[in-house]
């Protein structure tokens, strides 16, 4: 298989993408307005990631495109658990990609403590050969889940997804923690966004000397 032929328009998808969702911060950034959104990133699945998942999951070569839904992805950190909605809420007006389904694990979260909003979404690029759909998924998760899946898929990298019992308890109650660090920062959001902007006009009066 041609893997740099296929993955050419994935690796555009997400080049694309990034610099539209990094524009959603930077629009709130000119109407000093508080973002949503605390930062961006993007990545093609490596062959190798996409091998093995088709493997697991008993996907033959040619259906690779239509069933693996990850190939291309980004993903959107936020502050808070409400700006995860509230980041939802843009990316459902908008005309260039249309979200073809929603997994809410936060309000259901995974087995192993996993926490995140993912939709997939049809995206069209232009190719030379002309318009080509394809799919990519949008993780979007506080700062807290990012930083606890972040760890957990190292050690799971680690182990070839067999995490021993007491790493796994570990990480379970890891994960409980996070959550109950969105929920206490949750309460206090006010105070935080006020702190934040005097710092961030302080930045500004003290670039200007
Ligand atoms: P990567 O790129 O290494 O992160 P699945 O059957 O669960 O593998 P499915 O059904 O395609 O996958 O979709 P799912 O579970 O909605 O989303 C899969 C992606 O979500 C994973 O991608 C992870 O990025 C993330 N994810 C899901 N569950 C967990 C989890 O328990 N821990 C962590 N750290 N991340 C998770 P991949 O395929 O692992 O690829």
């Amino acid at each position: 298989m041609n893997w740099e032929a296929i993955l050419a328009p994935y690796t555009q998808a997400v080049d694309e993408l990034k610099v539209k969702l990094r524009r959603m911060r930077a629009q709130y950034e000119y109407e000093s307005s508080h973002s949503p959104i605390e930062f961006v990133t993007g990545r093609v699945k490596p062959v190798s990631s996409i091998l093995e998942k088709a493997r697991r999951k008993g996907i033959s070569m040619d259906r690779i495109e239509d069933e693996i839904q990850d190939i291309a992805g980004l993903r959107i950190v936020c502050q808070f658990v409400d700006d995860i909605y509230a980041v939802m809420e843009l990316l459902k007006r908008r005309n260039d990609f249309e979200i073809i389904e929603e997994k809410d694990y936060i309000a259901e979260k995974k087995e192993s403590g996993y926490r995140s909003y993912h939709i997939i979404i049809k995206y069209p690029v232009e190719t030379i050969h002309g318009e080509k759909i394809l799919l990519a998924e949008i993780q979007i998760r506080t700062l807290a889940m990012n930083f606890w899946a972040t760890n957990e898929h190292s050690i799971n990298y680690k182990y070839s997804g067999q995490i021993p019992v007491d790493i796994k308890r570990r990480l379970k109650r890891a994960a409980e923690a996070a959550f109950r660090l969105d929920e206490e920062m949750s309460s206090i959001r006010n105070e935080v966004q006020e702190a934040q902007k005097i710092f961030k006009k302080k930045q500004g009066q003290d670039h200007r000397k």
